[in-house]
């Protein structure tokens, strides 16, 4: 399978491998991240999701320049064929980090912007490109970018279609951390792990409100976030985080 999809614990790791191509994304490779992205939203059992490339070149370079971007030419009349923008429209409340071990080049750029946390190891470039193939970033480039970081950065990225380095994409707010290569997944491990100690409901809650909120004026956004205040505090884990900081003990969480 182009994309190879691992249980690890309470944590989902999904690699993009299609090395001979820098990870590009051709329609098959969509469909199977879509078909692992449903899953995880669907396993009780898993918590956190990691994303990240094949090798050590790329984490993705994109859209197929000869398979999918060809076939959304031909379909251009019925966009609802079109691979979808990444994790738009799943309503996948569980938190995603990115582990950028190489390139994330248009569409690969876009998965990344797609996940709440990126990491990114020392000599990995950050890019959209599209504008220099006649193109836009159509998969959430155009939107989310300029919503992350300051709007004459991401004008600098789309406009101009010049990759930044590593250094350049944390000075920028593009990533969290620069790591070493060796060190990248142990690192987003790591993080993963420190996100499955916290009550899983009230991280899901917390960032559905958050992208959520994202689009809404604040009056709706605070009232969105009343309503799901009102839903952890109606949770067994709510209960048990609590109760185990009177105890002066770790909290067990069931996601219950
Ligand atoms: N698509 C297809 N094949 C690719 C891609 C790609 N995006 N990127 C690299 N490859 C292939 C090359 O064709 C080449 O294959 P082959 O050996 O068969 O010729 C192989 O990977 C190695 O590539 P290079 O020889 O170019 O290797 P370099 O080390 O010189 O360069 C780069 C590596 C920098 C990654 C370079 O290949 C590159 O610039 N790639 C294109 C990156 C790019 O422009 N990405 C944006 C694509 S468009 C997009 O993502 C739009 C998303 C929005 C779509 C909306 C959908 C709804």
């Amino acid at each position: 399978m182009p994309i190879d999809y691992k249980k690890e614990g309470k944590i989902a790791i999904f690699t993009i491998d299609r090395p001979r191509a820098f990870n590009a994304m051709d329609r098959e490779t969509w469909q199977s991240l879509q078909d692992a992205m449903t899953d995880f939203r669907d396993d009780d059992n898993l918590w956190v999701g990691i994303i990240t490339g094949s090798g050590n070149k790329a984490f993705c370079a994109g859209a197929d320049i000869k398979d999918t971007l060809p076939f959304m030419r031909e379909h251009g009349h019925s966009h609802w064929a079109w691979p979808t923008t990444p994790m738009y429209g799943l309503d996948l409340w569980k938190p995603l980090i990115a582990a950028i071990n190489g390139v994330a080049l248009g569409g690969g750029l876009e998965i990344a912007l797609a996940c709440d946390i990126r990491i990114a190891a020392e000599g990995a470039r950050l890019g959209t490109p599209e504008v220099t193939l006649g193109l836009i970033p159509g998969w959430g480039g155009t939107q989310r970018l300029p919503r992350m970081i300051p709007w004459c950065k991401a004008a600098e990225l789309v406009l101009m279609g010049k990759p930044v380095d590593a250094q350049e994409a944390y000075r920028i707010g593009l990533v969290n951390k620069v790591v070493s290569p060796e060190t990248l997944m142990a690192t987003a491990r790591e993080w993963a792990e420190t996100i499955c100690q916290a009550g899983p409901l009230a991280v899901r809650a917390a960032k559905e409100a958050m992208i959520r909120g994202s689009s809404m004026p604040l009056n709706d956004g605070i009232v969105l976030e009343r309503a799901l205040l009102a839903y952890v505090l109606s949770t067994q884990d709510f209960i048990e985080g609590t109760t185990a900081f009177g105890e002066k003990r770790k909290a067990d969480f069931k996601a219950q």
